[in-house]
């Protein structure tokens, strides 16, 4: 799967994709990220990304050329989703990130928050957002989809049965989370001793199992 990021910021993310398990996944070709600079896309001398709102107005806008132009170096194909980062689009979430999944590529649009030319909805799929906040700009946010399709794409993890298992893909959001722990069996901080639960250590896996289904429903 390819995700194309158009940006103004093309190295605030190299650090992000250069470890872990998404780097894992690129070595291994399962996903590329193809950073396109907006920038190379001008043609004047100074490379002018934006310019003053029409009308007036505090703030700059990003020029709409130079993003139609990256989005068509970027190859377009029945399964190509044009995404526009901007607070104002329909907010992510997991059934998003599902589908997205299916996809053979994906380009995101990181705007800037001051704003960008409204024309720039012509050539686009949809308008995403991440969360009720605002963002100086759309790259954390493409970075925070990447990361939850990336996971969703069959080899990415090691362990698959650990996506299986999650609350998530049973679409059933949160439920079937339950308190998870590992080694040591007591933690002591001076005098206070906290315990790993007895039933996880008894090996009776029916008796854990529906101590986990209780533990989950509780949380909720
Ligand atoms: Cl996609 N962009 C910006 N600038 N702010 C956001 C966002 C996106 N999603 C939530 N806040």
């Amino acid at each position: 799967m390819k995700f194309n990021i158009l940006t103004i910021f093309p190295h605030i993310l190299d650090s992000f994709f250069s470890e872990s398990i998404l780097k894992r996944a690129i070595d291994k070709k399962l996903i590329k990220i193809n950073t396109v600079n907006i920038r190379d896309f001008t043609n004047d001398k100074h490379k002018t990304v934006d310019d003053t709102p029409c009308g007036g107005g505090a703030g700059m806008i990003m020029k709409v050329e130079p993003i139609y132009k990256a989005l068509q170096k970027t190859k377009k194909n029945r399964k190509n989703r044009i995404v526009l980062l901007t607070p104002a689009g329909k907010q992510f979430n997991q059934n998003i990130a599902k589908k997205y999944s299916k996809l053979n590529q994906i380009t995101f649009i990181c705007g800037r928050y001051e704003g960008i030319d409204a024309r720039v909805e012509n050539f686009i799929d949809e308008k995403i957002s991440i969360g009720p906040y605002i963002l100086n700009g759309g790259e954390i946010a493409a970075a925070t989809i990447i990361e939850a399709v990336s996971r969703l794409i069959p080899r990415i993890l090691g362990n698959i049965k650990s996506i299986e298992e999650e609350s998530f893909s049973a679409n059933q959001p949160f439920e079937l989370e339950y308190p998870q722990y590992t080694k040591p069996e007591i933690f002591k901080v001076g005098n206070k001793k906290y315990r790993v639960p007895k039933i996880l250590l008894s090996g009776n896996h029916k008796k854990i199992k529906e101590w986990r289904i209780k533990k989950a429903k509780k949380h909720k």
